[in-house]
């Protein structure tokens, strides 16, 4: 195998979920065109991959995985800036949707606004992720509910794909909020299941379905419907529970071998045992925490003890975390929910690549796997986390291409 990139002189930072915190010192990764053909100590570097390929001194610089941000809702139309300043007067995020504004507006605006406007708007989007690092993206549908702007979305994403250097991930949250065409949930869920999710899956514009769990929007009955009509569409499986409220989804979700359920505020130790059994990843979402001004952190110690992945992501969405900065969200995991840098370095590679499903892929750096990985300004990996998004990237690498920064 010809080298096309090799780098020496590096501090790498493998990030495998075995023990994240392992960095390689002055090391060395061979790059053969999409895959990581090498790495190790520069000493014991072949010396037929001397030979070819492009050299870079990295003098020291850290090198880790492409990061993922593994929950996103970046296309929408609007904003919500009015109703952030309601909230600040006391106005209930609950209440909000309930008098049909909060999701539904943004519903009302991403109906109205054209496939191209959308895209534009995600686009700007998706750049500030790629600045930071971004080689894997999540985006979820669920400003639709209906069919033609819920495809609508997953074609933008689909567009994105197609126009973007990097990776999406697309995940269908029709079931998001009740729309005003329905008055009742279930017969909502019913349409989903018999009508929107066949076209979706017959299109292959969705590699998993997503479902609101709370109060606000829907319950266990709706979820586990959703999770059968998924396995039979052979749809991977994500949940938003216990964000708002101990509803029970997580543990259902563990049984339907969900790859994650986000947010998990309320998570309960029952339901801990059983995501940990199901290898069911936590997707810890800090700035929707932080927006809502939530009381109830998530129960990272119990998290660790039972050794459930975390992942964490921007959820991105125009509502309750309108931010597109994964870095900051790192930094805000280790404030606010008491994760080490170390864990939040990998809630954004392996243990986000889990959460789709990517993990034998991408989210490490291993012989084998894809090169997707970054080139640091920073010889100590746990600077990522702590520099609020001061420091960012250099070189970055996706699928072996580099899509950043010269050698
Ligand atoms: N959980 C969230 O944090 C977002 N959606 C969800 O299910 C919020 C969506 C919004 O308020 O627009
Ligand atoms: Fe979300």
């Amino acid at each position: 195998m010809d080298a096309t990139f090799v780098i020496s002189n590096a501090t790498i930072a493998p990030i495998c979920a075995s023990d994240p915190s392992d960095v390689i010192p002055s090391a060395t990764i061979v790059l053969s065109e999409d895959k990581i053909a090498w790495l190790g100590a520069d000493k014991d570097c072949p010396e037929s991959y001397r030979q070819n390929g492009q050299h870079h001194d990295a003098k020291g610089a850290c090198v880790t995985p492409g990061l993922i941000d593994c929950h996103s809702h970046l296309v929408y139309g609007g904003e919500r800036a009015h109703e952030f300043a309601m909230r600040l007067e006391g106005a209930d995020y609950g209440d909000i949707l309930k008098q049909g504004g909060g999701i539904l507006s943004t519903v009302n605006a991403t109906r109205t606004a054209s496939e191209d406007a959308l895209y534009l708007a995600a686009r700007a989007r998706v750049q500030s992720l790629m600045d930071e690092g971004v080689t894997t993206l999540e985006i979820k549908s669920g400003y639709g509910l209906d069919e033609d702007t819920e495809l609508k979305i997953l074609r933008v994403v689909r567009q994105l794909s197609q126009t973007c250097p990097i990776e999406f991930h697309p995940t269908l949250l029709a079931a998001h909020a009740l729309p005003p065409e329905f008055t009742d949930k279930t017969a909502y869920i019913d349409w989903i299941c018999q009508t929107l999710m066949p076209k979706v899956a017959e299109q292959e514009l969705a590699a998993a379905v997503d479902i609101f769990c709370e109060p606000i929007a829907f319950d266990l009955a709706h979820a586990e419907k959703l999770f059968k009509k998924a396995q039979d569409l052979n749809l991977a499986i994500k949940c938003h529970a216990e964000q708002l409220s101990a509803s029970g989804a997580a543990a259902l979700a563990a049984r339907y071998g969900a790859l994650s359920i986000d947010h998990g505020e309320y998570l309960t130790v029952d339901a801990i045992e059983q995501l940990a059994d199901a290898g069911t990843v936590v997707v810890l979402l800090p700035g929707a925490y932080y927006f809502l001004r939530e009381q109830q952190t998530p129960p990272v110690s119990l998290l660790r003890e039972h050794q459930v992945p975390m992942a964490v992501a921007t959820d991105s969405n125009p509502g309750t975390s309108p931010g597109t900065s994964l870095l900051w969200m790192m930094n805000m995991a280790c404030v606010f929910f008491g994760l080490t840098p170390f864990e939040a370095l990998a809630g954004v590679t392996c243990h986000a690549a889990r959460a789709l499903g990517w993990q034998e892929r991408l989210g490490s750096l291993k012989q084998g796997l894809q090169a997707d990985l970054l080139v640091w300004p920073t010889e100590n990996p746990e600077m990522i986390a702590y520099a609020m998004g001061q420091v960012k990237p250099e070189l970055i690498f996706k699928k072996g291409k580099l899509l950043k920064g010269s050698l």
